[in-house]
């Protein structure tokens, strides 16, 4: 067993936008997508919608789109001024990437939350 294999994990479709890169603020892009957090590590994959035209494999559109390590990051809801949405979640890691992630439903985005929260937690003991 790999000394991460304990981490909660948690999938599911959400909205993102990445806002920062490298400390550096970067134009929103909401898109849908297939979120997954595995082994302390948060992964955005594509949203199939936008596959290349003729690629008709299924799993071959679940691409990943932003991976980042939560070791370090911090994450709470947003601020109104960040976002007009609703239930918006701030997540900023240490290599200065940030990302909006958001869903109308607010106890998915709650759980979201705390899974993240808890992750970041405990990556800080091990
Ligand atoms: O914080 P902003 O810049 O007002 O965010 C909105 C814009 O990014 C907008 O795109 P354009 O400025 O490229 O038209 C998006 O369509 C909106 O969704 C953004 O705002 P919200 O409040 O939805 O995060």
């Amino acid at each position: 067993m790999s000394p991460q294999s304990h981490l909660l994990e948690k999938a599911g479709i959400i909205n993102k936008t990445k806002v920062a890169e490298g400390g550096k603020k970067i134009r929103k892009n909401w898109s849908q997508s297939w979120t997954v957090l595995h082994g302390g590590v948060l992964t955005f994959h594509r949203d199939p919608k936008f596959a290349p035209v003729g690629n008709t494999s299924k799993t071959s559109q679940i691409v990943p789109e932003f991976t980042e390590d939560l070791r370090g990051a911090s994450v709470g809801w947003a601020s109104k001024d960040k976002s007009s949405k609703k239930n918006v979640l701030e997540l900023k890691t240490r290599q200065g990437c940030e990302y909006l992630m958001q869903y109308d439903t607010e106890s998915i985005i709650s759980d979201w939350l705390k899974v993240i929260q808890d992750a970041i937690r405990q990556l800080v003991c091990t």
